[in-house]
Parts: structure tokens; C-alpha cells; sequence
């Protein structure tokens, strides 16, 4: 056998091997999520292998009779399901829908302020120096929000102070951006209208861990509260394909739709959109029982880790009011989130180490960062409710606290996900949740 085709079948193996795993473990991992057997099936389709550059009806390319259709009737659903005005369902990701957000409402190098990085911001809204996608892609000065730690959101006062000062230093801020990776409590969106008209500053929202939650009307309303843009990534708490969207009041639609062609995107990954409209259907139909479970799902996990004497990140805010829970490992017997993420790796539980914001003045980075962050998602959507929270919070404490043997725990971890193998909050829920279609 060559060697090539020796690598081609490791491949396949691999692929098999990666599906089976996922039967076996418990994926806690706040950015993920698992798609419905409809988001598969659409997501194999020929549009794949397809280019269609532009908005439908106006392409630059032949042969996009069918998938136009597909595209107007995602740009519907997701218009109807975000209650938006316009829906553009071509970023390809969400970063890229973030990079079309940028383009659309600020010039190059234009200042803007967001979340940092240890208060729960993501790297596409952060500085240069930090090779941030708006620093360093689009040169914008990032300046961040004042936190309150204890409150685990913007500090809003002073925050506006900080705004003022620029101001008055003749630095002008264009946008306020909102949202994050660790998107515990809503942000305080109406609270900055005022200002930003005052001084004539846009506002942008990232929904991508909180799309899904939004789009139930379970977290917050962007686009009521002020937000002129909205994006999203749509595989998180939105079970769609690995794909984006922006949002945006109408008189941003051209500019957005410029930013994604011709500025951003030849290609938008058509079979994603196809997926992307299943998904949107079937959040419509289900989405609010399941964004409910979510969160359910969340506090129930955060309270059992809690009364087993875990440090819960604002557990007197009741924890969480979205699929992340954020927790302190640092007095823990495993010290950091590094370890306690592999060692639960080993035992079939998937998480993500994280940055708190005081690991920086304890002397700790995102290598060996003091935090662990845990989603719900994926464990709700294959039908697990509050009592399961209490049976993985109990295997994750017996691998952290008490330092079982992570091999028994993986076996029990593969016992306990027997029966849960179907995706819910779907119109199919008989085909295997991580059943993988095979053509060869
Ligand atoms: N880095 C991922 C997150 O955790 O938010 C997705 O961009």
C-alpha cells in the first residue's frame, strides 16, 4: 500500500475514532455545541463545492438558482427569529462576522471599547499588541471597559467617565462594542445609548456564545436595548453549523452588505447557510424550551459544584443567567485550570481552562490561568436536565477534589452517556447524535 493512501485511510481512522469518543464524553466546552442529524445532512450537500459571491439575485456567479432560495429563506428565519430588520448569513465565522461589523461601522485605526480578554472579552475584539483581530487587523485603539469583579459586568459609571475623559481629551471613541466569551449576566446595552448619541459613537453587540439565548428571548434583546449591530457565531448556544450572521438596523444594511462582498468573502460556505436555515428553523420551533433547559442546566451545575465547597464565580449573583458557569480552581489540590483541564480530559470531561480577572495581579496567564469555564449547551441539547448536572458536578469533584483514578471515572463518564445519544430540540431525534455520514 503507498504511502499516501496509507495516510488517507489514518485519516478515515482518525475521523472514526474522534466520533466515537465524543459517544463517550461529557463536552462541557461553552463554545460548542452539537448539530441536529438535519444540520449534517444539509451541511454535506453540493453547495459545498459552490461559489455564489454577492447578495442573492445578484450574483457574480451562474448556477445558484436553488441555492438563492436557500439563502433568502435563511435570511428570512433568522430576521423572523432575532426580530432584526436585516440579516446578513454570509460571515463565514464569527470573527469574520465581527471583521464585517468593523468595516461596516468604522474606518481604519477608528478607537473603539470592549471587554478585555480577562473580564471575559474575546481576541477578535482586542488590541494589536495583543494580536487582537481589531488591533491588529484593523488597527483600531481599543480601550477597555471598567469591570466590577463583584458584580462579574461593565462598571457603567465609571466606564462613562472613562468615555468622557477621551472626549474631553479630544479622543473620540466611534463604537461601543458589547459581548464576550465568558457571558455570564447580560451587558448593560441601554444604560450607554445615551452617551453614545450624545457623542455620536455606534453600538455593536457580539452575540456569539449568546445567540441561541437571544434569539429565544431568554438573555437579553440587543437590538431593543440599543445595539445598532448585532453578530453571532452560529454553533454555540445557537446549534447551527460552524458559521456567522450579523444583525443590523436598515440603515447599516448596505454597508454590511459591502463588507461582505466585495470587501470580506468570495466564498460564504453555502452548504453552512443551508445549515444555518435548518438550524434557524428548528430553533424556532424548539428554541425556547431549549434555551430555557440551558440555563436550567447552568445554574443546577453551578450550585452542585458550589455545595461541594467549589469557588462558583458570583454565586451570589445565582451564578450564571447563560450556558457558562466560571469557576476559581487556584485552591483547588490541582492549582490551576490547566491541569484540572487535562486531568478531566483524561476522565471523558471536556472543558476549558480560562483567565479570571484576578489571575493577572496573582501573577498567573492563560497558560496556567486560575479559572475553568464550563457550558451546558451540548449536554442539555442531548436531553440532560438538572438531576444530570448533579451527576457530572459529583465526577468532576471525585477527578479535581478527591483525585480518583481518571480512568475509572472514564469509564463511568461512557456508562453515564449511554443514554443520552440523541440530539432533542430537533425535529429528528432518532438518528445518533454523532453519527457520521459516509460515502465511502
Ligand atoms: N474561542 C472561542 C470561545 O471560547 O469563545 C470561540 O471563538
Amino acid at each position: 500500500m503507498s504511502e499516501h493512501k496509507k495516510l488517507y485511510d489514518k485519516v478515515f481512522s482518525l475521523i472514526e475514532q474522534h466520533d466515537k469518543w465524543m459517544t463517550k464524553t461529557i463536552n462541557l466546552i461553552a463554545s460548542e455545541n452539537v448539530s441536529s442529524p438535519a444540520v449534517r445532512s444539509a451541511i454535506v450537500c453540493d453547495f459545498r463545492d459552490r461559489y455564489a459571491e454577492g447578495w442573492p439575485g445578484e450574483r457574480v456567479y451562474a448556477g445558484c438558482t436553488y441555492i438563492d432560495q436557500v439563502e433568502l429563506i435563511c435570511i428570512d428565519l433568522a430576521k423572523k427569529l432575532f426580530r432584526a430588520e436585516f440579516a446578513d448569513v454570509r460571515p463565514v465565522s464569527g470573527v469574520v462576522a465581527n471583521l464585517m461589523m468593523y468595516t461596516a461601522m468604522m474606518q481604519p485605526g477608528a478607537r473603539m471599547m470592549a471587554l478585555s480578554i480577562a473580564h471575559g472579552g474575546h481576541i477578535s475584539h482586542a488590541r494589536e499588541d495583543l494580536g487582537g483581530t481589531a488591533g491588529a487587523v484593523r488597527g483600531h485603539k481599543v480601550r477597555n471597559y471598567a469591570f466590577n469583579e463583584e458584580e462579574f459586568n461593565i462598571d457603567v459609571d465609571q466606564s462613562i467617565k472613562d468615555i468622557r475623559s477621551l472626549e474631553a481629551e479630544g479622543k473620540h471613541t466611534e463604537f461601543l462594542l458589547f459581548g464576550g466569551s465568558v457571558f455570564l449576566f447580560p451587558h448593560p446595552v441601554k444604560e450607554f445609548r445615551d452617551v453614545a448619541d450624545e457623542f455620536g459613537m455606534h453600538i455593536g453587540y457580539d452575540s456569539a456564545h449568546v445567540s441561541g439565548l437571544i434569539a429565544a428571548g431568554r438573555f437579553q434583546d440587543p437590538l431593543r436595548e440599543g445595539a445598532d449591530i448585532v453578530t453571532a457565531s452560529t454553533h454555540k448556544t445557537m446549534p447551527g453549523p460552524q458559521h456567522g450572521l450579523v444583525l443590523a438596523k436598515p440603515e447599516f444594511a448596505d454597508r454590511v452588505k459591502q463588507a461582505a462582498f466585495p470587501a470580506m468573502l468570495s466564498n460564504h460556505h453555502l452548504h453552512n447557510v443551508a445549515g444555518l436555515a435548518i438550524a434557524l428553523a428548528e430553533m424556532t420551533e424548539f428554541g425556547e424550551e431549549y434555551a430555557d433547559q440551558i440555563i436550567k442546566n447552568s445554574k443546577a451545575l453551578a450550585q452542585a459544584l458550589y455545595n461541594r465547597g467549589w469557588k462558583v464565580v458570583a454565586a451570589d449573583k445565582g451564578f450564571t443567567e447563560s450556558h457558562t458557569v466560571l469557576i476559581d480552581v487556584s485552591e483547588t489540590p490541582m492549582k490551576n485550570g490547566r491541569t484540572v483541564e487535562e486531568e478531566l480530559e483524561k476522565a471523558n470531561i471536556i472543558i476549558n481552562r480560562n483567565l479570571l480577572p484576578w489571575d493577572k495581579k496573582m501573577g498567573r496567564d492563560y497558560k496556567k490561568p486560575g479559572g475553568i469555564r464550563l457550558g451546558t449547551s451540548e449536554m442539555t441539547r442531548l436531553g440532560m436536565k438538572e438531576p444530570e448536572m448533579d451527576a457530572i458536578a459529583e465526577l468532576i469533584h471525585r477527578v479535581v477534589m478527591k483525585g480518583e483514578d481518571v480512568k475509572k471515572i472514564a469509564a463511568e463518564v461512557e456508562t453515564f452517556r449511554k443514554n443520552y445519544q440523541r440530539v432533542q430540540y430537533a425535529f429528528d431525534t432518532q438518528t445518533p447524535a454523532y453519527a457520521h455520514l459516509r460515502f465511502k
